[in-house]
């Protein structure tokens, strides 16, 4: 048997300790919307497109989720389950002036700053707390200030999560939404982790629920049950991360725009496509996604390089990549139209003479950047033991 000294560090031993914060706006473009027109204060809103016209809701406020509308809803699916709603179209320049002066904020306390939508993002603020007097290294208070600051100057309210890594701080920012915050400190992990659904852990959508739910598994507790070797057999390398993550174990850095090497978004459906024109169809939803996450993340002058990810029913990926000017979706259904069109190639004479398409599981869009300058290098962020949250 090995002695103590020779054993290997437990994981969460070896975890650096970083006081993230996640901020995330309460109801965010419905949030706007009520802000300029204080008569609809109080009634159900929904922000999205006309109910005659195939339209979806991008997101409604508190008052209208009681009805059930919530994003992503078709518009007429909403007007019928709540008929009182107030419909606003969206106005996406509006959010995004609103966002600049939020991230101006958050650039007051520290250059780690990775936005991941127009009304999100994560901070790492480690070492701001440590230095700073007012809030006695206590991140806690600065994410009560930079709630403050930014109702101050947007008159919008936010929700924040702290914890020492990016999966607890954004699950903490969801539970105390809206306009509240709540802090997972180092010691409280473990048994916050225990009860806590799979569901909540990033990467794991509905199949992959399903897929553990067959288990007979539904907690992160349930889930450290199951051997690491395991886990890697049932789900490949992501295997990996889920022992860590349910263990509430996450070493990813807070990244800035500056080091961001792409942006993308891509989804798995729950039916496969068996169809071409299907996947087409789906194209302006995940574009309107993607033009969410990519905004505000590209310094980049020049050319833009786009790429589409196809992920086919027998889980083999192909990614049609090019260059283009400026970002559009036309470019990705041409990218689109060139990853399926590759699968001629990989069919069997069987198929071929069938004439049959393999289904489609996946699509995603992105962008990569280039010619990035070297970031400045991070301090040495593994001695950063912080004990106040
Ligand atoms: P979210 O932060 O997911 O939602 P929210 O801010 O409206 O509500 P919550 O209080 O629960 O955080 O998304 C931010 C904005 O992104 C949202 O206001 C509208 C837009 N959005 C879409 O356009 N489509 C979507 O499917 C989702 C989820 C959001
Ligand atoms: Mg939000």
């Amino acid at each position: 048997m090995p002695s103590q000294a020779t054993l290997p560090p437990c994981p969460l031993e070896k975890a650096v300790m970083r006081k993230i914060i996640h901020i995330d706006m309460d109801c965010f473009y419905a949030a706007v919307e009520v802000r300029d027109r204080p008569e609809l204060k109080g009634l159900p809103v929904a922000v999205g497109g006309p109910g005659e016209k195939r339209g979806v809701i991008t997101t409604a406020n508190y008052e209208a989720r009681k009805y059930g509308v919530r994003s992503a809803l078709s518009t007429a699916i909403a007007i019928r389950q709540c008929p009182q709603l107030i419909l606003v179209p969206p106005n996406m320049k509006k959010y995004a002036e609103e966002s600049k002066k939020i991230r101006a904020i958050f650039y007051q306390f520290t250059s780690l700053v990775e936005p991941l939508s127009l009304d999100e993002a994560y901070l790492d603020v480690s070492e701001y707390v440590s230095g700073a007097e007012q809030f006695k290294g206590s991140a806690s208070l600065l994410a009560e200030e930079i709630r403050r600051r930014i109702f101050e100057a947007t008159g919008l309210s936010a929700s924040a999560g702290i914890a020492p890594n990016k999966f607890l701080a954004k699950v903490a920012s969801d539970w105390k939404k809206p306009n509240g915050q709540f802090t997972i400190t180092p010691g409280m992990v473990a048994d916050f982790v225990k009860e806590l659904p799979i569901e909540k852990i990033m990467g794991v959508g509905k199949v992959t629920a399903k897929k553990i739910h067959n288990m007979g598994i539904s907690t992160c507790g349930q889930l450290q049950e199951i051997p690491r070797e395991q886990l890697i057999r049932s789900f490949g390398k992501f295997g990996g991360s889920l022992y860590e993550i349910c263990r509430g174990i996450d070493h990813r850095k807070v990244i800035t725009s500056r080091e961001r090497k792409s942006v993308s978004i891509e989804r798995t459906f729950s039916d496969d496509f068996s169809s071409k024109e299907k996947c087409f169809a789906a194209m302006p939803a995940l574009y309107a996604r993607f033009r969410e996450r990519y905004h505000g993340k590209d310094n980049d002058p020049g050319r833009k390089t786009l790429f589409v990810k196809v992920k086919f029913s027998d889980f083999s990926i192909t990614t049609a990549e090019g260059s283009f000017d400026g970002v559009d979706l036309r470019h990705f259904n041409e990218l689109l139209k060139k990853a399926l069109d590759r699968q001629k190639d990989r069919q069997t004479d069987r198929q071929k003479s069938r004439q049959k398409d393999q289904a489609v599981r996946l699509i995603g869009l992105g962008i990569r950047f280039k010619g990035k300058k070297e970031a400045p290098k991070a301090k040495e962020e593994d001695k950063l033991q912080l004990t106040l949250f």
